[in-house]
């Protein structure tokens, strides 16, 4: 049986949709961020010695790394589903966005989270204009234009196909939700980038997706 250790309100969210739209059964067993450093708790740990979620199990298979499980469950349980075949310009871009996704579009909107925070956490009356200067300049100089390069490039990818990967709905775009989805929610995505926001439109109306929410409760991006 495959279990999910499941964060609340993190990108596990996104491995009980892979597995939705896969028909598999799972078992989820639940972790609930710490209310005020946000982290997991160590108990996820003990699955991996990272502690960070999304994490499987299959059996005795651990699998981490997002990208790294939809690879794992789509070689074993895909049957030819939401992966383009092998060897077509398809499946390079479908591996392409798998790694992108976390390799490249996570980083700056990582850096505005913790910008963001440095700008607004209470400080010292005499630090707090300095802290906020800094984050000011290095989400103005930094970040913003980072977030833009890649929101163009996204919004052009899909003015060429129907999804990242091609013509066909696929893991690629599972993949690509959750930064979509913290680009929309922290600031750095709106109707500028119309195919953008339409994607993230059609990905909610799909009853898998619908169906992950339910299984995985209530989720809220961190802002
Ligand atoms: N690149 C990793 C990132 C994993 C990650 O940072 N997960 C976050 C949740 S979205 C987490 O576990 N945060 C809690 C912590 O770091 O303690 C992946 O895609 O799986």
């Amino acid at each position: 049986m495959i279990i999910v250790h499941h964060l609340n309100n993190s990108r596990s969210q996104r491995v009980l949709w892979l597995l939705e739209e896969l028909g598999l059964e799972y078992e989820i067993v639940r972790y609930q961020r710490d209310a005020k450093t946000m982290l997991a708790p160590p108990e996820l740990r003990a699955v991996h010695p990272l502690g960070k979620s999304p994490v499987i199990s299959d059996g005795d298979i651990v699998v981490a790394e997002s990208g790294a499980i939809c690879e794992y469950l789509i070689d074993t349980y895909g049957n030819g589903r939401l992966a383009p075949p092998r060897g077509t310009p398809e499946h390079r871009r479908w591996t392409y966005f798998l790694h992108y996704a976390e390799g490249s579009l996570m980083t700056p909107l990582l850096m505005k989270l913790v910008f963001d925070r440095v700008e607004t956490s209470p400080a010292p009356f005499f630090v707090k204009p300095i802290a906020r200067g800094i984050a000011q300049r290095v989400k103005k100089t930094y970040i913003t234009p980072q977030i833009n390069q890649h929101m163009n490039y996204l919004e052009g990818e899909l003015g060429k196909h129907a999804w990242f990967a091609g013509e066909e709905f696929s893991a690629a775009d599972i993949q690509l939700s959750f930064p979509l989805e913290a680009a929309a929610a922290r600031g750095g995505l709106d109707a500028a980038w119309p195919k953008l926001m339409a994607f993230l439109d059609r990905i909610h109306r799909r009853p898998a997706f619908q169906r992950a929410l339910e299984r995985g409760g209530p989720y809220e991006l961190l802002k």
